[in-house]
């Protein structure tokens, strides 16, 4: 079977009335390079259209053609399934390009997955008859399992995480096992990612946040099960990429990176000891996980940049709001620290 898997639009501006929308930076598409590879690994074959990339080389546009053009270069790939990846913010476009795909063939699965439509999959299948199937969150073991279901081999209602009408109803299987084993997975398809990366690259480290804040999907989408790839898989992953790509500049890809200040401290540790493992790296972190030490051995193992998740910041009355003022000063003193102290302007500057 083909499977083409279109990935999200990455636009700025989106939510300002009147503004032009933009094209955001390009980044790879993670998750669907690991579902690609997957998707090989299981005999069948995987083509990835990335509409981001696709506009910026200019071959499709950012205006009124844009859904005509993208189901155009959609099919040209020949797809027996079409599988859309969704975020919040392009989540609408998402949807036209799914109806504009199933009005020119009506016999092709729209599928739909990612961290949107995990959680709004029930109200999409029942309001737009052109989506298919909807597979909830992790998909490294569901989707080949759905490739065989599609195939008539096994019963949907096996395949954990699907969701999809039935005798005009819809029906929600069992949510999926979240991938227990991150070192089992193959690595992402790389090869599918066509732009040049300039040495940039990224790396799924682990998945799932301890931390539960009301606002934030994560913690529900990875079933708050905090799993980390080990040192081996890690080092395994960014020297091939180093061998087959020349990363130069690694992200690693976790909600909260530092969640485990003991495991980071021991990665770091790792890399310094590493023979020929120079690059720079980037995480996520928050400002209550880290600490003058810990930034320090991240700096000298190549941290080149933090992005600081600031869960709280307003004012207002009672204790909540006590507690978002501490958070909200315990954030300006740590940014202010790290944009002073040794730490970011002398390894920025490295
Ligand atoms: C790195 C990251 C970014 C990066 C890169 C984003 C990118 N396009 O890759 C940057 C910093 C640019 C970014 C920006 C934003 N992000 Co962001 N980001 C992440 C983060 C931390 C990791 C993404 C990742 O690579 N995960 C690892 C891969 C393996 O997982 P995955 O992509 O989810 O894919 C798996 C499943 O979702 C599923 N799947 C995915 N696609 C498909 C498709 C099909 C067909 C199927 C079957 C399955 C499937 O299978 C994959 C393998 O298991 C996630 C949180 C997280 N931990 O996932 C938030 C997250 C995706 N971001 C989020 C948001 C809201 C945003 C912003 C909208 C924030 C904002 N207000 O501006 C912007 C939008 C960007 C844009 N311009 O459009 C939300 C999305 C919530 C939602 N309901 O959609 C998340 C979940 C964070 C959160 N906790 O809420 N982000
Ligand atoms: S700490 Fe960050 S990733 Fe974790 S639940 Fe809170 S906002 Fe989400």
């Amino acid at each position: 079977m083909r499977v083409v898997l279109v990935a999200n639009l990455n636009l700025s501006g989106l939510q300002v009335r009147q503004a032009e929308p933009v094209l955001d930076s390009l980044v790879p598409p993670l998750g669907l390079l690991s579902l690609a590879a997957v998707i090989q690994a299981s005999g069948h074959q995987a083509v990835i259209i990335d509409p981001n990339y696709e506009i910026d080389r200019g071959a499709i546009s950012l205006g009124r053609e844009f859904v005509a053009q993208t189901i155009d270069a959609v099919l040209a790939e020949k797809p027996d399934l079409v599988g859309f990846s969704t975020m919040c913010n392009s989540f609408h476009i998402t949807l036209r390009l799914a109806e504009r795909l199933k009005a020119l063939c009506p016999d092709l699965a729209n599928l739909l997955g990612g961290p949107q439509v995990s959680f709004v999959d029930q109200e999409t299948l029942a309001v737009f008859p052109f989506i298919d199937f909807v597979l909830r969150g992790e998909a490294e073991t569901s989707l080949p399992a759905f490739l065989r279901a599609l195939d008539g081999l096994v019963p949907y209602a096996q395949i954990p995480g699907l969701s999809y009408r039935s005798a005009g109803a819809v029906v929600r299987n069992p949510p999926p096992l979240p991938v227990d084993d991150l070192d089992a997975l193959p690595f992402p398809a790389w090869h599918l990612f066509r732009y040049d990366a300039q040495g940039a690259y990224s790396i799924d480290v682990g998945r799932g946040c301890p931390f539960a804040c009301k606002f934030c999907s994560t913690s529900s989408f990875f079933q708050r099960r905090f799993r980390l790839k080990s040192f081996d898989r890690l080092i395994g992953e960014i020297r091939w990429l180093q061998q087959n790509y020349h990363a130069t500049a690694i992200t690693f890809v976790h909600d909260l990176f530092t969640a485990n200040r003991k495991w980071v401290r021991a990665l770091c540790e790792r890399l310094l000891r590493e023979d020929n493992l120079q690059f720079a790296w980037s995480a996520s972190a928050r400002i209550d996980t880290v600490d003058e030490a810990l930034l320090d051995i991240m700096g000298r193992a190549g941290c080149r940049a933090l992005f600081y998740g600031i869960t709280a910041a307003a004012t207002g009355r009672g204790e909540a709001a006590k507690d978002r003022q501490r958070c909200s000063d315990h954030c300006s003193h740590h940014l202010r620290r790290d944009r002073s102290d040794a730490f970011l302007h002398r390894r920025l500057s490295d």
